[in-house]
């Protein structure tokens, strides 16, 4: 495996673990503060997260690679509000976006067509993870300090959760 690639997927591997530690802090913060439904969500996506570096993992070892197993840092344990947890998210995403950009760009760079090609899943699950994390603030926005609003806000997202979780690709 060319070793730039390789590079970038290892930072990818380290993107998506911190993802997984990230939202399992919302989720654990959310429980906390009495968002069940918003808890859910974010353990789901926790373990979606997951999903998404043992992809990188396996892809890496299986094309002759060496996947690294990184140390994460430690997530934000508070949250001022239920806006801001979702803002904090939204700016996260924003970041792993342009890291697979970043890897999309090096695929290119060395003409490697397969992991490019691996690579765009990945591309369309940013598109669709950013969309969500803005209509979740959009939702929060018009929501204000109405307490009668959160509240449905959260039962919404308890009912959106997926039983199982997308992990088909
Ligand atoms: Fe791994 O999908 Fe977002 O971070």
């Amino acid at each position: 495996m060319n070793n730039r690639v390789e590079k970038a997927l290892n930072e990818q591997i380290h993107k998506e673990a911190s993802s997984s530690q990230y939202y399992l802090a919302m989720a654990s913060w959310s429980e906390n503060n009495g968002l069940n439904g918003t808890a859910k969500f974010m353990y789901t996506h926790s373990d979606e997260e997951r999903f998404h570096m043992l992809k990188l993992v396996k892809f890496v070892n299986e094309r002759g690679g060496k996947a690294v197993i990184p140390s994460i840092e430690k997530p934000p344990l508070e949250f001022s509000t239920l806006k801001n947890v979702f803002e904090s998210l939204l700016k996260h995403e924003i970041g792993v976006t342009e890291s697979i950009n970043n890897l999309v760009d090096v695929c290119l760079q060395e003409k490697d067509y397969t992991t490019h090609n691996f690579v765009q899943w990945y591309v369309a699950e940013q598109l669709e993870e950013e969309a969500l994390a803005r209509s979740m603030l959009d939702k929060l926005k018009l929501i204000g300090a109405d307490s009668g609003g959160m509240y449905m806000f959260d039962r919404d997202l308890e009912n959106a959760v997926n039983p199982e979780p997308n992990k088909t690709a």
